[in-house]
């Protein structure tokens, strides 16, 4: 045998060995070709094939590393493909990527393509190191074992300056939030120097800390060309803080890597912060979902992970609540033996609303943050943190906002500006 043809790449019955990558793609493939074919194509790009079947540098010997589409369901427009473990770079989450996730997307043969699935095998998945505290090294280090860890981004998003900043960080750990991220585009700004912020943020993290005698954690926005993130991280590190915040979808798989390698050994969390993955997550007809997403953000380590609020919030819930659940699920439960990952329900969460993701979750092990929903509250941002901590303790207590709200003034202000509905949706 010379060449590959796509067909040649179809073992449809197959099952996949103990050791191959299973990725599971909807395919709407173009109707001048087959289904089975537009499949083969997909099989044959993302492994070793190319449009001309008769390769004359094919001796036969490569055939064994070509991926199989081992299962077809036409009416589910579902194809299941297996990798065999050469096709891949242990260690390299690039290199995986660029494979199945890469040029497919623009093969002639397929009009939307969408991958929903990828099956790992565990050399593979412990060839990264996962997170460094996981979710049970998140808890120790703010000593909270019995409630959601509850976080506050600092909002407006851009434009406070490094003071007014520190100040608002301030006030929302002194009203009870436990930690206080930056904003996924505040980096190091014009009116907001990052090394001057880091300074402020520090001592009013301390000053918080004294005063209320709880642990605060900063997660702190070092995203930046990767020598940048090692200096800004070096800094934050020595000026006593335990955590950093990387923007993981724009600062790239290889960044995020080189940064778990260099903060190894040294016990700081990552909070991953997903910006742009609407881009290739939001339209379930193409792209990339979530789910595969976030294994490989836990894979490359970090501790905390936005996953959404499961419909609470202001942002979309792709695939809707139960899909949700399952990113959740595979955050905190095991993967091959790697630390787990704290999901975080931000994006329009409120006193008012928390709740909703509590009983979706079905149990206390996630994290949510609130911007608007804590420095919105018109007594303030120290009042707002107060009233997520209420909003909590009401949850606990078995008894519904409004009726905690009466006794409880910040919780009051919080439910009479937001309600308990999601914020958003009509005019
Ligand atoms: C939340 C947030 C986050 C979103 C991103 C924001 O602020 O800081 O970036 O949570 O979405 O700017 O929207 P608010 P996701 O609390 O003021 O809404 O978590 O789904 O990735
Ligand atoms: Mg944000």
């Amino acid at each position: 045998m010379r060449g590959m043809g796509y067909t040649d790449f179809l073992e449809v019955g197959a099952s996949a060995r103990p050791d191959e990558f299973v990725c599971t793609f909807r395919v709407e493939h173009d109707p001048k070709v087959k289904f089975e074919w537009a499949a083969g194509a997909i099989a044959a790009e993302s492994s070793i094939g190319t449009w001309d079947p008769g390769l004359t540098t094919m001796t036969g010997e490569e055939r064994q590393y070509g991926a199989r589409v081992i299962k077809l369901d036409e009416a589910q427009k579902l194809v299941t493909i297996a990798y065999p473990p050469a096709l891949f770079e242990f260690g390299n989450l690039t290199q995986l990527l660029s494979s199945v996730v890469g040029n497919v997307y623009g093969l002639k043969e397929v009009q939307k393509l969408r991958f929903l699935d990828i099956e790992m095998p565990k050399d593979f998945v412990r060839s990264f190191k996962g997170p460094q505290l996981g979710m049970q090294g998140v808890r120790d280090l703010t000593g909270i074992h019995d409630r959601p860890i509850l976080g506050t981004i600092v909002k407006p998003k851009l434009g406070l300056s490094a003071e007014n900043w520190a100040k608002a960080a301030y006030n929302a750990w002194r009203g009870g939030i436990d930690f206080v991220k930056d904003d996924e585009n505040l980096t190091s700004m014009t009116f907001n120097d990052f090394y001057r912020r880091v300074d402020l943020v520090m001592e009013a993290k301390k000053k918080a800390e004294r005063e209320t005698g709880e642990k605060k954690l900063y997660f702190c926005n070092i995203s930046a060309p990767v020598t940048e993130m090692k200096r800004r991280a070096d800094y934050l590190i020595g000026r006593g803080n335990d955590y950093v915040m990387i923007d993981v979808l724009t600062v790239g798989w290889s960044a995020v890597q080189e940064m778990r390698d260099f903060l190894d050994g040294r016990g700081i969390g990552i909070h991953a912060h997903r910006a742009m993955h609407g881009a290739f997550s939001r339209l379930e007809e193409h792209g990339i979902d979530m789910l595969p997403v976030s294994k490989w953000i836990r894979m490359v380590g970090a501790d905390t992970l936005h996953a959404g609020t499961m419909g609470a919030g202001k942002m979309f819930t792709e695939g809707g609540k139960s899909h949700a659940r399952g990113i959740y699920e595979m955050l905190r439960g095991d993967m091959h033996g790697l630390k787990t990952t704290f999901p975080v329900a931000s994006g329009g969460m409120h006193p008012g609303v928390i709740h909703v993701v509590w009983d979706a979750v079905g149990d206390a092990d996630f994290c949510s943050a609130a911007g608007g929903g804590v420095h919105g509250n018109p007594l303030g941002s120290e009042a707002g943190a107060r009233a997520m901590r209420q909003a909590v303790e009401a949850y606990q207590k078995g008894i519904p906002v409004e009726e905690y709200a009466k006794t409880h003034e910040e919780l009051a202000a919080a439910v009479k500006r937001w309600g308990t509905s999601p914020p958003g949706g009509s005019e």
